[in-house]
């Protein structure tokens, strides 16, 4: 624990108790800023696991990133209620121990779980990778069920999933998990199939099995688990990007092969002079969203829970798009900056399908009143975001090495 008086017990006056896990990472740090932004006590827990698998890949943020303490001491500046609480602790969500001490220290209303592996190059890099993808993903997740159904059945859980559970299967993917299939002349309302694409993607496709089945066992418990497509950029309400004044506040810009994602690799390629690597025909389709819109959703669903001890599956992104658009649209944003980028064609390291259908359904967040940002728009905005860290950009990293065939 960083401050003397964890674990004490305290009232909250404001909007709730929030615990992220998964405090340091590219969304658990703006999501802990929001949180704080919006009144609420806000404990953070982390391993520091992010910072060690990037390291280990030979990656590196793009921007400069303040340390967990630094960062936990940033939060406690930026609380707008007299007593708001801000404790960052560390700890592993597979190490039970760490975890019950932490939950008893916070006391939770809301728990955001982001305390995962989430690439899937990773997962696929080596036996120690998958294993270490799945063992801490699927654990953390389990040991966090039953340490709720012990110490804090009330509290709603949002658990980041990703739309990857559902792989490309050719039809309209619903919202909710379930879809209305006939079958040798039988009617049935059943879960949707999983394709997941990676050992990675297949850990959240457990996590969700294991979730479900807590709900539909009575636990008791009130899950909220977001099938989210891949976020890009660095702005949000808290953080304006490079022009940041206090670049302590910055969230992390990865752009290696596992944890950057594709628009943010292709942005960063763009600024230091790269071609952008598309892989294969570029015809993967997927449903794109930006931080802020990421963040906005986060909260909008933790402060609009389903009913108590039931799951709700909810669909996140704004926009599909296929690769090569991606990769036509950052070059279009590119030239109205006077950059000039050119598209290669890499042959592609993973196992996908390069052309495909690709169409989800997106209700519940709609409802809520969540709408999100156009891509062309936050595009062009992310690459001023990004313009002052394209100096530091190493090209080196941006090399794809892992496959997913032998
Ligand atoms: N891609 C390229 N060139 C690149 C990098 C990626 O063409 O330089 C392609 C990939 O082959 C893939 C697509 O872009 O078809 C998306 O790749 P990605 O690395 O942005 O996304 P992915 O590996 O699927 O994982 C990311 C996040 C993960 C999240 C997932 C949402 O790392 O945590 O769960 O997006 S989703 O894609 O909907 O499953």
């Amino acid at each position: 624990m960083m401050t003397d008086n964890a674990g004490e017990m305290q009232e909250c006056n404001g909007a709730g108790r929030a615990l992220v896990l998964g405090a340091d990472g590219y969304l658990g740090w703006p999501l802990c800023l929001r949180l704080v932004a919006r009144g609420y006590d806000v404990y953070g827990f982390d391993a520091g696991l992010r910072r060690r698998w990037v390291s280990e890949v030979g990656g590196r943020s793009a921007t400069p990133i303040a340390d967990y303490m630094q960062r936990e001491a940033l939060l406690q500046q930026r609380t707008v209620r007299d007593g708001q609480r801000v404790e960052f602790m560390w700890g592993h969500v597979d190490n039970s121990e760490e975890l019950r001490a932490c939950l008893e220290a916070a006391r939770p209303d809301v728990i955001f779980h982001l305390a995962e592996q989430p690439s899937a190059a990773y997962s696929m890099r080596s036996a120690h990778t998958a294993v270490e993808s799945q063992v801490r993903n699927i654990a953390g997740t389990m040991y966090l069920l039953w340490l709720m159904r012990e110490l804090c059945p009330d509290a709603h859980l949002v658990k980041l999933g990703t739309m990857g559970e559902w792989g490309t299967p050719g039809v309209d993917i619903p919202e909710g998990g379930f879809f209305d299939i006939e079958y040798r002349g039988r009617a049935a309302r059943l879960p949707f199939p999983k394709q997941a694409g990676s050992f990675y993607h297949l850990s959240k496709v457990f996590d969700t099995e294991n979730i479900q089945a807590a709900a539909r066992w009575g636990w008791g418990l009130t899950f909220t688990d977001v099938m989210q497509g891949p976020v890009y950029g660095i702005r949000t309400e808290e953080m304006p990007g490079g022009d940041c004044a206090d670049k302590g506040l910055l969230t992390r810009l990865d752009y290696d092969e596992c944890f950057g994602t594709v628009i943010n690799r292709f942005v960063l390629q763009a600024l230091s002079g790269q071609g952008l690597t598309v892989y294969g025909q570029g015809g993967q389709t997927r449903g794109y969203l930006a931080l802020e819109d990421s963040i906005a959703a986060m909260l909008l669903l933790a402060e609009d829970p389903p009913d108590a001890g039931s799951c709700r599956i909810v669909n996140q992104f704004v926009d599909f798009w296929s690769v090569l658009d991606l990769a036509k649209a950052v070059c279009r944003a590119a030239v109205s900056m006077g950059i000039i980028v050119e598209i290669k064609h890499l042959e592609n390291p993973r196992r996908e399908a390069e052309q495909h259908y690709y169409q989800a359904d997106r209700e519940i967040l709609p409802a809520l009143g969540w709408e999100g940002t156009a891509l062309p728009e936050g595009i062009a905005q992310f690459l001023q975001d990004a313009r002052p860290f394209a100096d530091g950009i190493d090209p080196a990293v941006f090399a794809p090495t892992t496959r997913w065939q032998k």
